[in-house]
């Protein structure tokens, strides 16, 4: 592995050719890594066909193997998708099946009517969400659900009490420095940040935001090298310039970002061999920091990447198409860096 950190110059570039190759070769059935992995299965191949997109190469994957893999992992006791074959139905895995579906144009091959119910079972009267039928909470899975109801058109569904209860429970989630937690009282982290934010959005109450105090929250969480950490005190790693990067440009304040740091922390921490994106640079690569990394990267209008829409972390286009797509988050990417 040769990460671009070894050499120091501003001017190296995004490999996206070597970036396709790295997502074609991930399919490692033989790997004991492979296996030791099936909890995440849908949420990977998530990450790489998002990854593909933003790179403009939709069908880098193989289409009808992706479709069949997708149906495969459906838990049909449950009414939901498992991460693998025989795993149980869980609310991740199902935004997952969706996302892909939607990506693949496929999502008329899923049973719609099962899926919702499953999602709206998971909702809580107290507004919290779990995230499979032995009920453990997390604003991770209040997004999921919401996420998961507005791409399959069914947002309308949540009954107006229960939507009242989950905008409640997300403000309850609300720190006294703007950030948001994984339950009530639990410290801020950018991760929940995201999660709650794009919740918030996707319910339009944005206005239950502190923007100018979650905003330079945010802002803090650039580290003179330009990476961005998660919370205080913490490392920067690559992933969070998605989290981060997703949720200032949801309250309309990406400028707060130092842009071209931030690009060259990304651009150091790819593996210039063998393709991919690491944590952070001279570190092994994989696909969740991959996908984050080129989300982060096209957020930041990064020359010849497809947008992607930071509510929703697909493509722009797809979210347009589904007539999802909230006016500030098509702007702000443009007028942020002209
Ligand atoms: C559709 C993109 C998408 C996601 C689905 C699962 C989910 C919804 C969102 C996850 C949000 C989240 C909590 C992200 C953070 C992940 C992460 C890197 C956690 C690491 O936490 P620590 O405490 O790391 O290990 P730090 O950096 O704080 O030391």
């Amino acid at each position: 592995m040769a990460t671009a950190s070894s050499s120091s110059s501003s001017d190296v570039k995004l490999d996206t050719a070597l970036h396709i190759k790295y997502i074609q070769n991930l399919d490692k059935r033989q790997d004991l890594a492979y296996h030791l992995t099936s909890h995440l299965r849908l949420n990977g191949i998530y990450w790489g066909l998002t990854a593909a997109h933003i790179m403009g190469q939709p069908n880098t994957l193989d289409r009808e193997g992706v479709i069949e893999y997708v149906l495969s992992c459906w838990d049909d006791e449950a009414g939901a998708f498992g991460p693998h074959p025989g795993h149980d139905g869980h609310v991740l895995a199902t935004l997952s099946g969706i996302q892909i579906m939607l990506m693949e144009d496929a999502i008329d091959r899923i049973d719609v009517g099962r899926v919702t119910q499953f999602l709206l079972d998971r909702i809580n009267d107290d507004g919290s969400v779990s995230g499979d039928t032995w009920g453990e909470i997390d604003t991770r899975f209040t997004y999921i659900c919401l996420s998961s109801l507005s791409l399959l058109g069914k947002l309308d569904q949540i009954p107006q009490q229960k939507r009242d209860s989950i905008i409640e429970y997300i403000r309850k989630c609300k720190n006294f420095d703007g950030g948001f937690g994984r339950v009530p009282g639990a410290e801020s982290h950018s991760g929940q940040v995201w999660v709650c934010t794009a919740a918030l959005s996707i319910l339009d109450r944005q206005d239950l935001i502190d923007v100018p105090l979650l905003g330079a929250w945010l802002s803090e969480r650039q580290l003179p090298n330009g990476g961005l950490n998660g919370r205080p005190e913490k490392l920067e790693d690559v992933c969070y310039s998605w989290w981060c990067l997703a949720s200032i440009s949801i309250i309309g304040k990406l400028s707060w970002i130092n842009r071209d740091k931030l690009i060259n922390f990304i651009l150091g921490a790819q593996d210039l061999e063998d393709g991919g994106i690491a944590d952070r640079p001279g570190d092994w690569v994989d696909v969740f920091h991959t996908i984050f990394g080129l989300a982060g990267l096209s957020l930041l209008g990064y020359p010849g990447l497809e947008d992607i829409d930071p509510v929703y972390c697909m493509p722009a286009k797809l979210i347009d198409k589904l007539v999802l797509r909230k006016p500030y988050a098509a702007l702000e990417r443009m007028s942020s860096y002209p």
